[in-house]
């Protein structure tokens, strides 16, 4: 199978607004931002949404979710809150399969979703 778009990111072979990046995560700006802040936290390696996430994840996974927080404090989101969303499958709206973690803030998150 081909290499995820993500992948490609990561790879800087597509261009990105890259704002946090270690040996395990990647993080950068979302192409149609939903809100004033909504960034992607990306596990370098293609797991393709949280379903198909094995045992053996768990360290990267226990490792996106401090990042995203990390990054949303990095964008100034501390104080004023923020949100994040894992969209899994049809029904929730997942459109890249590579797991993904949206950090969206900056303005007041409806609930429920749509
Ligand atoms: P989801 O629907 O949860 O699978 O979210 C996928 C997100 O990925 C969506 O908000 C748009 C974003 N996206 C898709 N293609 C690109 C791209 O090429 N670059 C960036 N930065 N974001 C992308």
């Amino acid at each position: 199978m081909g290499r995820t778009l993500f992948e490609k990111i990561a790879a800087r072979e597509l261009p990105a607004d890259i704002v946090y990046e270690d040996d395990m995560v990647l993080a950068f700006r979302d192409v149609h931002p939903q809100a004033p802040v909504h960034v992607l936290v990306v596990p370098k390696k293609p797991i393709s949404r949280i379903a198909d996430a094995a045992p053996g994840d768990r360290e990267i996974l226990g490792h996106l979710l401090l990042k995203a927080a990390q990054v949303a404090a990095s964008l100034g989101l501390e104080d004023s809150g923020y949100r994040l969303v894992l969209n899994n499958g049809r029904d929730g709206g997942e459109s890249v399969p590579h797991l993904h973690c949206h950090v969206l803030g900056g303005r007041a998150m409806g609930w429920p979703p749509g």
